[in-house]
C-alpha cells in the first residue's frame, strides 16, 4: 500500500480537492416532447400501446430503458404500439435515435412482420410505406447493445 502513494498523488495533480463545485454540470439529452410518449408496459403486441390515428407531422417519444446482447432479447425493454395512418398516401417512418442502436419494425394486426429497418449502428432509419387506413398496424422499437437508457423519437412524414 505504501508503495501506491506516490501514484495517487500524481494522479490528483490538477484534481478539485475539497469540493467539486467547479466541475462541469451534468448534461441532460432529451428529446423534444412530442405529441406521445413511450408508456410501459408495451413489451409484447399484445399489450401494444395504442396511439390512434396519425398524420405527417406525429412525433413519438421513447426510452429503452434495456437494450439486447450478446444474442438475445430477453432483457431488452421492446416497444410496441398501435395505429392507423390518416390516409392511404405513403408516408415514412423516420427513427432518430440517441445512445443506442435502435432498430423499427412494422407488422400487420395479426403480428405478421412488412418491413424491418433494422440496420446496424447508432445512424437514423427510415421506412417509406403505404398502408389501409381502415386497418390497425403494429410498430416495434427495440434496441442492440446500447446505454440502458437509450432515448429515440419517431417521425412520421
Ligand atoms: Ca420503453
Ligand atoms: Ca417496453
Amino acid at each position: 500500500m505504501v508503495r501506491l502513494l506516490p501514484l495517487i498523488l500524481v494522479l490528483c495533480v490538477g484534481c478539485p480537492m475539497g469540493d467539486d463545485d467547479d466541475s462541469a454540470p451534468g448534461v441532460v439529452y432529451e428529446y423534444p416532447q412530442g405529441d406521445a410518449a413511450d408508456t410501459e408496459p408495451n413489451d409484447s403486441a399484445a399489450t401494444a400501446q395504442a396511439l390512434g390515428v396519425l398524420g405527417s407531422g406525429y412525433r413519438l417519444t421513447g426510452l429503452a430503458t434495456a437494450c439486447g446482447e450478446n444474442g438475445t432479447w430477453d432483457s431488452a425493454d421492446v416497444d410496441w404500439f398501435s395505429f392507423s395512418p390518416a390516409s392511404a398516401d405513403p408516408f415514412t417512418l423516420r427513427l432518430e435515435m440517441w445512445g443506442g442502436d435502435l432498430d423499427l419494425a412494422v407488422f400487420d394486426s395479426a403480428g405478421d412482420l412488412l418491413v424491418d429497418g433494422a440496420e446496424s449502428g447508432v445512424a437514423d432509419e427510415e421506412l417509406s410505406l403505404a398502408l389501409d387506413p381502415m386497418a390497425t398496424w403494429l410498430m416495434r422499437v427495440r434496441c442492440w447493445q446500447g446505454n440502458p437508457s437509450s432515448l429515440w423519437r419517431l417521425r412520421l412524414q
